[in-house]
């Protein structure tokens, strides 16, 4: 799985940290990206050693890496609730996340909401004191220019996500694309949150907001557990 931002221990880390958090007979949200990979790894080893779990992926990716970690998996409509979920993020602004670098922040919005406990998993580079990271926004590909325009209504630069091994957009694991929009500093979460999600054509967007219960970042020898 790619790697981004920070050190691969200080990722390991903070996904093995909050792995530790899940207790027998728990249905578990499996998140996606690197350092939620860690977390997956780490559940897997509790697995073999006898822990009773199932895992919800939030994308095709995850679905991937669970089996491979030999995690029993199941999907929302199988359970009455997910009892915790552990997810990555791009950039964390106190309990404020941007997600959806790996174009997976539709499932994930719906798996890491629905949990219980939503457990963010990440390494210092992602951490800063205001939102800028670009907000991905899956859409409807019919609605591609119509969404870039009411985005720049909305006083962002949007900028449709190109995959890197092939010519063309990158297509979601729903058959969608994503734009990556440019707000700068993001003040006001709730308002852009609900100023995207308004939009027509709209699949969902990578602003997460007021949905993490707590922050584990790997540090560089240890975990910085915020709540
Ligand atoms: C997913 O993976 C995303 O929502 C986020 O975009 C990304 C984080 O990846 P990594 O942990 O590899 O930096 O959780």
């Amino acid at each position: 799985m790619k790697t981004t931002g920070g050190s691969d221990d200080a990722k390991r880390r903070a996904g093995e940290s909050a792995a530790g958090l899940v207790l027998d007979g728990m249905v578990v949200g499996l998140g996606t990206g690197s350092t939620a990979a860690h977390a997956i790894r780490a559940l897997g080893r509790k697995v073999d050693a006898g822990l009773d779990v199932r895992g919800v992926p939030t994308s095709f990716a995850s679905r991937q890496l669970a089996r491979d970690a030999g995690i029993p998996l199941t999907t929302l409509d199988e359970v009455d609730a997910v009892d915790i979920a552990i997810d990555g993020a791009d950039q964390v602004a106190e309990f404020d996340l941007v997600k959806g670098g790996g174009a997976a922040h539709a499932r994930e919005k719906v798996v890491d909401a629905f949990a219980d406990r939503f457990v963010v998993v990440a390494d210092p580079s992602k951490v800063a004191e205001t939102l800028s990271h670009p907000v991905p926004v899956e859409l409807l590909p019919d609605a591609r220019s119509t969404v870039a325009a009411a985005v720049g209504d909305a006083g962002g630069a949007p900028t449709l996500r190109e995959a890197e091994c092939k010519d063309g957009p990158v297509v979601t694991d729903n058959g969608n694309f994503v734009l990556d929009c440019e707000f700068g500093d993001i003040t006001d979460t709730t308002a852009l949150s609900r100023t995207l999600s308004s939009i027509p054509g709209v699949v969902e967007h990578g602003l997460f907001v007021g949905l993490a219960d707590e922050i584990h970042v790997g540090t560089d020898d240890g975990v910085d557990v915020r709540t």
